[in-house]
């Protein structure tokens, strides 16, 4: 969870149009980039240095730079987004990607992973099934992962749920922030889980950033919870990014 470097994306205005399963109205281009603005700051005041990559008004969801890439010390991995409208994301930030890393492997065609649906933990990685990340990139993200030394396990998003890190994250220390469904599925075996209090589970998506968490604004019981198991927190609004089922994992790829 120590990391020096952020790469993120202004929203473009076409985020309006971005993909979302409930409408809860559009999100302005512009409240989302004052939004954003304020992420990039919490960013930077956790200790990144942070890379803001201009809009890209053709991709709507593109400001949520996690999905069609993942970050390691040993290289990074050029992802396929699994929605159409967002496939094209992989080949736009790729250069980007270059920039800052000597190993970029793509992964093989014919299959899909989204970003958010890998959840880094202390001792493995876990890739989740989603209506996103299909069995084939799943099980070819895997061979790159282990090809670089690390434990993957492949397993299933909740029902109902965009990406496998919107229902927990890693806060480290060995220690997990899980909404209720997916904490009781046995997925984490005997880890140490902060369970998401009811009614709060759009705050189960965190990120730990060096000596702090970042806490989505307005889940007071959730950010109670982080603080009574030890950690630090900063809370950071993304009501712009909710409209359209982002959180504040999927702003940033960090490294
Ligand atoms: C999408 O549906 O792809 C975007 N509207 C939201 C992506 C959120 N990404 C993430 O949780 N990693």
């Amino acid at each position: 969870w120590q990391f020096t470097q952020a790469i993120t994306r202004t929203p473009a205005d076409s985020v309006a149009r971005g993909l979302r399963a409930t409408d809860h109205g559009d999100p302005s281009g512009e409240a989302f980039r004052k939004e954003h603005a304020l992420y990039v700051d919490a960013l930077k005041a956790a200790g990144l240095e942070v890379e803001v990559l201009p809009a890209l008004e053709d991709f709507p969801d593109s400001c949520f730079v996690e999905d069609p890439a993942f970050c390691l010390p040993e290289g990074a991995i050029v992802l396929r987004p699994g929605a159409e409208s967002r496939e094209g994301e992989a080949a736009a930030i790729q250069p980007d990607i270059e920039r800052f890393f000597d190993i970029v492997v793509n992964l093989p065609e014919g299959g899909y992973v989204d970003g958010g649906d890998v959840l880094m933990l202390d001792d493995e990685i876990l890739i989740g099934l989603s209506a996103r990340t299909d069995r084939q990139g799943a099980e070819n993200f895997k061979r790159i992962l282990e090809a670089w030394g690390y434990t993957a396990r492949v397993c299933e998003t909740p029902p109902g749920v965009l990406h496998l890190k919107t229902a927990c994250s890693t806060l480290g220390g060995g220690v997990i922030l899980a909404a209720q469904a997916i904490a009781e599925s046995g997925l984490f075996g005997d880890r140490k889980l902060v369970v998401v209090p009811d009614g709060e589970d759009y705050a189960a998506n965190v990120i730990r950033v060096n000596d702090v968490v970042l806490v989505p604004e307005g889940f007071p019981r959730t950010l109670a919870a982080v603080e009574a198991a030890g950690f630090k927190t900063v809370a950071v609004p993304t009501h712009e990014a909710r409209k359209v089922d982002g959180g504040l994992s999927c702003l940033s790829l960090r490294f």
